[in-house]
């Protein structure tokens, strides 16, 4: 098995979920973020995802200075770990406030909130020493088609970004594309959105992306695809790896759970393009089954990592000389029947 110290993984304290969905209660119980960051280190992960308020719970009825001070004491109890935040990102899907929208908000007021909340994000995620900021732009959507403009709701992202960026001259933007859920439509639905995004603002090199498998999937899109095409740009600066099975609800199963050889590819295109070599980590963006009970709460974690390097072993063995050969004969039947055999092992 490739050895794991090649890659740097980690999760968010979300990805250890008590199984409620919009038609039934939870199905275990909840565990504390110290379980959490516990669990996260004996399982050999490198560093821990945090929304705002996993950093700093309750933050939007904490001063400036209290929220200071609480990401410290955060910061302190990660170093006693030996454990790093990879980013921070803020919720901004939760509060009354972002109802109809955080940047994109018809109401003024709440578009204001949107853009405090962030930068105070951004001072968190500075005392946790890390210079990424996550932007899932979760209600930056619509309902209604015609409730929003489009140019508009583009144009106010790009004046949020470009506050972002003036606030801290070393953040770095990593907006993570999802077509939809919770929104009907979402405004920057893949990666080619984001990048073009990019562009307009006022530091185009500190936006990049963060792909997420499933989100890819939703869009009808082959991650894979989405990642050599992120990596030619070299702005994928966070990866969220798990699987979706067709289009329907955000499922976030293990990695490969659905369909291995996308799986394969994806970590192909990894390999090959030199993922990690600027720091960047694997991030499993995964929750158990509701059917998982409580002893098996931390399987999908680990499995998914298992699987990953599995994966990584499978790229590394590929015979690439034949592989070249049959394409340059353009035989791909067999190169088809080839990776098949390749993953079905001996
Ligand atoms: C949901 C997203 C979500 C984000 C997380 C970080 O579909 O994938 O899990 O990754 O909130 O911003
Ligand atoms: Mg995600």
């Amino acid at each position: 098995m490739a050895k794991a110290n090649q890659y740097k993984f980690c999760f968010g304290p979300w990805n250890i979920s008590q199984g409620g969905d919009p038609y039934g209660p939870t199905t275990r119980p909840e565990q504390s973020f110290d379980w959490k960051l516990d669990q996260l280190k004996a399982l050999g992960f490198d560093a821990m995802m945090f929304h705002d308020d996993d950093a700093v719970p309750d933050i939007d009825n904490k001063s400036e200075k209290q929220i200071l001070t609480e990401a410290k004491e955060l910061k302190k109890k990660l170093d006693d770990a030996g454990l790093v935040a990879e980013m921070v990102a803020p919720r901004l899907w939760f509060s009354p406030m972002t109802i109809d929208g955080g940047y994109t908000s018809n109401d003024p007021k709440c578009r204001r909130y949107a853009i405090d909340r962030s930068l105070r994000c951004i001072d968190i995620a500075n005392i946790l020493d890390t210079d990424i900021l996550v932007l899932w732009l979760a209600r930056e959507g619509t309902y209604l088609r015609e409730s929003k403009s489009g140019k508009r709701s583009v144009e106010l992202m790009v004046e949020a970004f470009d506050k972002m960026l003036a606030h801290d001259k070393k953040i770095r933007l990593a907006i993570e594309p999802k077509p939809n859920e919770p929104m009907d439509h979402a405004y920057i639905p893949t990666i080619g959105h984001a990048l073009a995004v990019a562009q307009l603002t006022t530091d185009a090199r500190r936006v990049g992306a963060l792909i997420e498998t499933a989100h890819c999937i939703l869009a009808g899109l082959d991650p894979a695809d989405e990642i050599d095409f992120a990596m030619t740009f070299g702005k994928l600066w966070s990866l969220h790896l798990n699987d979706q099975n067709g289009l329907k609800f955000d499922q976030d199963k293990p990695f490969g759970s659905t369909n291995l050889r996308s799986a394969f590819n994806q970590v192909r295109v990894l390999e090959r393009n030199g993922y990690g070599k600027h720091g960047e980590y694997v991030c499993f963006d995964v929750h158990p089954f509701r059917t998982t009970k409580s002893e098996q709460t931390l399987a999908h974690l680990d499995n998914s990592r298992r699987t990953f390097l599995r994966l990584v072993e499978k790229a590394r063995t590929f015979d690439e000389a034949r592989a070249k050969s049959l394409i340059a004969e353009r035989d791909y039947q067999a190169l088809d029947q080839m990776v098949i055999e390749h993953l079905l092992g001996k």
